[in-house]
């Protein structure tokens, strides 16, 4: 059976590839492995069926035989940790690929999405002018610290592995903030994502999605 992945039907980034989705469409991409992409509305989410596969009523799901998963990070490791391309063989190294996940997940992407919330969510807040240089802050520290630790790497341990995938999925949500650009060494880096070609064909065929939509076709 084709695994089957779950997008946005109508997402809300228009096809800039920012969606988390994306994340998965690269790893099965990077993979070489076939999978179906079944689109969802945001009241299908909501609904009975949808959060049988995801208690939040979220996308990206992935179903496979008879697993259904849900939370971008875990279907990425069982992905790498199922076919030979995203993580060493070697232990230790695969260990190190590993915590890169979860520092792109749980160190780098918070104070990215504050940003989101601070500017869009809470932006007509009375105290929302005060926040949001105390939020940029916070990111200009995280990408001072992973820019310092990357230096002149192509990546962040030897080869690409699924952290570099994490990784650069979530730098990418704060381009538009400009503050990836203030980081040149971190810049540079996510456009090595980019430009690999599991990325290209990933980001094709989320935007063939948007733009079927805004065809009408
Ligand atoms: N921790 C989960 C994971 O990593 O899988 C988070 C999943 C998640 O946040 N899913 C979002 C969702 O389904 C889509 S990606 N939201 C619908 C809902 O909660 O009702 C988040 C996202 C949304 C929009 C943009 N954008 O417009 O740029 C980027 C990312």
């Amino acid at each position: 059976m084709t695994p089957i992945l779950t997008g946005f039907a109508q997402s809300p980034d228009r096809g800039r590839g920012l969606a988390r989705d994306m994340r998965v469409r690269w790893a099965l991409e990077e993979l070489g492995l076939p999978y179906e992409v079944r689109l969802v509305s945001f009241a299908e989410m909501k609904e009975p069926a949808h959060l049988a596969l995801h208690p939040f009523g979220q996308i990206p799901t992935y179903q496979e035989g008879g697993l259904a998963l849900f939370e971008s990070g875990a279907i990425l490791l069982h992905l790498a940790g199922q076919h030979a391309g995203l993580l060493p063989t070697d232990p230790l190294a695969r260990a190190r690929a590993v915590g890169w996940v979860f520092a792109a997940l749980n160190t780098i992407e918070p104070p990215i999405l504050d940003l989101f919330t601070a500017r869009v969510l809470e932006g007509d807040k009375p105290w929302a002018a005060e926040r949001l240089p105390l939020v940029q802050d916070r990111i200009r520290t995280r990408f001072g610290q992973l820019s310092a630790r990357l230096g002149a790497a192509e990546w962040l341990e030897g080869d690409f592995t699924a952290g570099d995938l994490m990784m650069v999925s979530v730098l990418l949500r704060a381009r538009s903030s400009g503050l990836l650009e203030e980081f040149p060494t971190l810049a540079a880096y996510v456009a090595r994502g980019e430009a690999r070609a599991a990325y290209q064909r990933a980001f094709a065929a989320q935007l063939a999605v948007f733009t079927a939509l805004s065809d009408g076709s």
